[in-house]
């Protein structure tokens, strides 16, 4: 009897065990006991998987897959669905195997945040043909800007051992119509193309694909030589050409399905075709040629920026634009969201809605390199859906950068929009329970890049934590909150690039010496006793010379120019009039006080939403807002404190008071080399 109570004790230990919430399960926490009647008339792995969620989760009547070319569902695409029919009974049809397992994920995400009763009648396709992911990930396993842990990529095991989150990986990026990924670093080792990595990645292409995942690598544009033993790389070289024409066969003949490469050339110290007086041109058609006969593309980033060149906010635009038109059919321009460096906030790269002849296809950063790593609660899908809506007037009004880049514009071959991922081998995958929402939201736009935030958060919500009232309601709020909260008390009023040095977590607009000006922040801000602010306006580098009017003279004029984006355009006194009446000395001491009043306010939030949220992630989440309090605090005493030594005028008496001193903070050093 002893024994008996003992062994249930442990079974039921060890279902609970099952059920604590770390975190890893995701946004994937449905009840897999549903026995639901489920028929398809194909059988394959990619349609067993749909078959299988829904036998396992779906908690109404039958369901019916079909895998037609009828021309009502073709045209939706491969990836793309209708289903019909109600809770009792439905129908799902599409012309493609993974469009029938993204109509089950949506079936699930429709039940799970309450939407699946009455009628269900629906017909989705995606935005974008591909939705990448690019992981930083190093082939030693660290991970360039990963605040998550190591990589998910156990690459000394590989092929041998397969982890099982190799799987749920997969499985969590088809929930959200994930379908492509970069498995390595843009600062690409030579080494993922030899031999002994290939067989690796092969392994992984074979666990993704039945979840409609391809695979694809950055390459290092320098690889014939080191790893081929060519006396260089040159592009126009035909034993270069032809060592990549035999590479990709090589590649093809592991991987079929094989996507294509992603390269950073000629962009902080990576080699290119400018190491041999060739141009992006050159380089990126010498690769697509390459990939061509397999279908493979080419995605060339255009993150560039010479240390001797102009305004680095202009560089990328000035160095594409001329090529407009002249890339193969096979490559696609990487840009990203904004013309710095997925700063808390930027105004849109001008190359979106101007590059019309090429295909530019939008980098977002799902990783918080500068924003608070995966300390600070920051939900990012605010700040991309008003890049996605920000009007390029490329075509006149109503170009959004959605619409130049998902084909409604211009004719496009090829679609794509990527984030780099923020997942690690943490066991809530990505350091921080809330950053989480954000690989799920970038899955969300790159599907639908019409979903607004607020939708985003509340499905987040729903399927991570509860559907309760009382917990929905402010704790949206606080995530819709958040990146705002962040750039008032980083960088409010478009300051951008006032982070310390290369790690990149906490404040030092004092930081005045580097390699290159460009990677300092003086650079950015420009403060004097005269004023603060970059002028980019015709006066100073005239970067808004790169958008199309009415874009251009809005931001060219102060009065017109979005307060967001004021000191990214404008050098203004201390004392310049806001729209707000306030001086723009006191109203950027508004900014970072709103900022921290911000997270204060998360703090308390959080700490009223503890009865609806399980003991583990209740104190992860509240130990990590503590973490915010601190930096913000941190981050306005830093920039406040050395602002004021230009303005030299106090902070409005009615805002509370620095509770750090200026020389001690400047003081800090953070070791976190890992980071870099
Ligand atoms: C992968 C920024 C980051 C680098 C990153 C680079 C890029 O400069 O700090 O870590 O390198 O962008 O996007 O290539």
């Amino acid at each position: 009897m002893k024994r008996l109570i003992w062994i249930c004790a442990s079974l039921l230990i060890g279902c609970l065990y099952l059920q604590a919430e770390d975190g890893s399960r995701l946004w994937l926490r449905a009840a897999t006991d549903a026995q639901a009647t489920v028929t398809a008339n194909k059988k394959s792995p990619t349609v067993d998987l749909a078959v299988r969620e829904l036998q396992t989760q779906w908690k109404g009547g039958a369901v019916k897959l079909l895998l037609t070319q009828a021309k009502e569902v073709s045209r939706l695409g491969r990836d793309g669905f209708r289903m019909d029919g109600n809770r009792k009974g439905l129908t799902i049809q599409s012309a493609g195997e993974q469009g029938l397992l993204y109509a089950a994920y949506h079936l699930l995400r429709i039940q799970e945040t309450g939407k699946a009763n009455g009628e269900i009648l629906v017909e989705e396709s995606p935005a974008y043909d591909i939705r990448i992911l690019n992981h930083w990930d190093n082939l030693n396993r660290t991970v360039e800007r990963g605040y998550a842990g190591y990589s998910l990529w156990q690459w000394d095991e590989l092929p041998a051992v397969l982890s099982p989150r190799y799987e749920a990986y997969a499985r969590a990026n088809a929930s959200i119509g994930i379908n492509a990924t970069v498995l390595n670093n843009v600062n690409a080792s030579p080494q993922i193309l030899s031999a002994t990595y290939l067989p690796k990645v092969k392994a992984l292409a074979d666990i993704f694909r039945p979840y409609g995942i391809k695979v694809y690598l950055s390459v290092n544009f320098a690889s014939p030589a080191v790893l081929g033993g060519l006396p260089d790389s040159d592009p126009l070289r035909p034993e270069v050409q032809q060592w990549w024409k035999d590479k990709a066969r090589e590649i093809y003949k592991l991987i079929p399905d094989f996507g294509g490469f992603l390269v950073k050339a000629n962009s902080e110290g990576e080699p290119g075709p400018h190491d041999y007086g060739r141009t992006h041109v050159d380089g990126a058609n010498m690769l697509a040629d390459a990939l061509k006969p397999y279908n493979g593309i080419v995605m060339w980033r255009a993150f560039v920026y010479n240390p001797s060149g102009d305004d680095r906010a202009k560089q990328a635009y000035l160095e594409f634009m001329p090529f407009d038109g002249q890339f193969r059919d096979n490559i696609i321009i990487q840009v990203k969201n904004g013309p710095v460096d997925f700063q808390p906030r930027e105004p849109f790269t001008p190359l979106f809605g101007a590059m019309q002849k090429t295909p530019v296809m939008a980098e977002l950063q799902i990783t918080q390199e500068y924003l608070g790593f995966s300390n600070h609660l920051a939900f990012l899908a605010p700040m991309w859906e008003e890049f996605l809506h920000s009007d390029t007037y490329g075509q006149g009004a109503g170009s959004t950068v959605a619409a130049a880049t998902d084909g409604s514009l211009f004719t496009q071959k090829l679609t794509a929009i990527s984030g780099v991922a923020n997942i690690g081998e943490d066991t809530n995958w990505c350091g921080h329970h809330f950053a989480q929402a954000n690989w799920y939201a970038f899955g969300r736009l790159a599907w639908n890049n019409t979903l607004s935030s607020a939708q985003i958060a509340d499905e987040w919500l729903r399927t991570t934590f509860t559907s309760e009232p009382e917990f929905l309601t402010p704790v949206k709020r606080m995530m819709l909150d958040s990146h705002q909260a962040v750039v008032d008390y980083m960088m409010p009023l478009g300051l951008h690039h006032i982070f310390a040095e290369n790690h990149h977590y906490g404040p030092q607009p004092w930081f005045d010496k580097a390699s290159r000006p460009d990677w300092t922040s003086t650079y950015y801000h420009k403060a004097s006793g005269s004023g603060i602010g970059f002028d980019r306006t015709a006066s100073g580098s005239n970067a808004v010379a790169q958008y199309f009017s009415p874009l251009r003279e809005i931001y060219s004029n102060p009065a017109t120019c979005p307060d967001k984006y004021l000191l990214w355009f404008h050098h203004l006194p201390w004392n310049y009039r806001m729209k707000n009446n306030r001086t723009l000395w006191d109203d950027l001491c508004y900014s970072y006080d709103r900022g921290v009043k911000a997270v204060r306010n998360f703090q308390q939030v959080w700490d009223e939403a503890e009865r609806y949220v399980d003991a583990q992630r209740f104190t992860e989440v509240q130990s990590k807002l503590k973490i915010q309090a601190r930096d913000a605090v941190w981050w306005r005493d830093a920039c406040l404190l050395y602002f004021q030594t230009f303005s030299a005028q106090p902070i409005p008496y009615e805002l509370e008071r620095p509770v750090n001193e200026l020389e001690e903070l400047k003081k800090i050093k953070l070791d976190m080399k890992h980071h870099n």
